[in-house]
């Protein structure tokens, strides 16, 4: 997967993307990350990325040349019905559609090149979504000032669910969520520690016994901390 990043803030990424999972990705070349800076694909004496709103109102809202130049560099094109199958122009926002694992399953499987415009909280020149964006994308029901928190979490998410990002060791079919459930509790040595000890039937090798007490604690986690994904009331899996 080639990802590319679209942000005014391009030093805000400064090492995010070089640890653990994701640097393995990259260094296995599974995924090449970008990061743009949306000025560079301005033409005007000032490289204005911003603009004040038509029709009045607080703060500022990304004007859409840099963001169409960038696409049609990138892309090779700003007209979305020619996108070629397998690229995606994602806008994060908090106006999106929110961000739960199967729409993460959804872009780690189909895409091969993702865009990815980092919006501001005030807002982008709608022109850029009628034009270019394929999926709009928001992280949850809080405010950011921008996209660029968004889009290190959605690359997180995105890249540790491509083909052997993982390893041998782990797999994401046994993470949180991805049977709609929480995690159940993880212990490590010492098998007693300040007077608190590891439950006897994760000691004891009976590998039949030890699934079923995982499924019982992820489900009783589940009913106490997240019982709309039980319900499944929220849409969520
Ligand atoms: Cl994607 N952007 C902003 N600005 N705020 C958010 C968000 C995105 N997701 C949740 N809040």
């Amino acid at each position: 997967m080639r990802i590319d990043v679209l942000t005014i803030f391009p030093e805000f990424f400064g090492q995010v993307f070089d640890f653990g999972i994701i640097r393995r990705a990259k260094l296995a070349e599974i995924v090449e990350i970008n990061v743009h800076d949306i000025r560079e694909f301005t033409t005007d004496k000032h490289r204005m990325v911003d603009d004040r709103p038509f029709g009045g109102g607080d703060g500022m809202v990304l004007k859409p040349e840099p963001i169409f130049a960038a696409v049609e560099s990138l892309v090779g094109t700003s007209d979305r019905p020619s996108y070629d199958e397998g690229t995606r122009v994602v806008l994060l926002t908090p106006q999106g559609q929110p961000l739960k694992q199967p729409l993460a399953k959804g872009l780690a499987d189909e895409t091969k090149h993702l865009v990815i415009i980092c919006g501001r909280y005030e807002g982008v020149d709608e022109r850029v979504n009628a034009s270019l964006v394929t999926d709009e994308v928001s992280i949850g029901d809080y405010v950011l000032s921008g996209g660029e928190p968004a889009a290190v979490v959605l690359v997180d998410a995105l890249v540790r669910l491509l083909p052997n990002a993982l390893g041998s060791e782990t797999s994401a079919e046994n993470d949180s969520f991805s049977n709609g459930l929480l995690d159940y509790p993880h212990f490590t040595r010492p098998a007693e520690f300040r007077g608190m000890k590891v439950p006897d039937v994760l000691l004891n090798g009976n590998h039949a016994e030890i699934e079923k007490w995982r499924r019982e604690k992820a489900l009783e986690k589940t009913r106490n901390f997240r019982k709309d994904l039980l319900e499944g009331e929220n849409g969520d899996m």
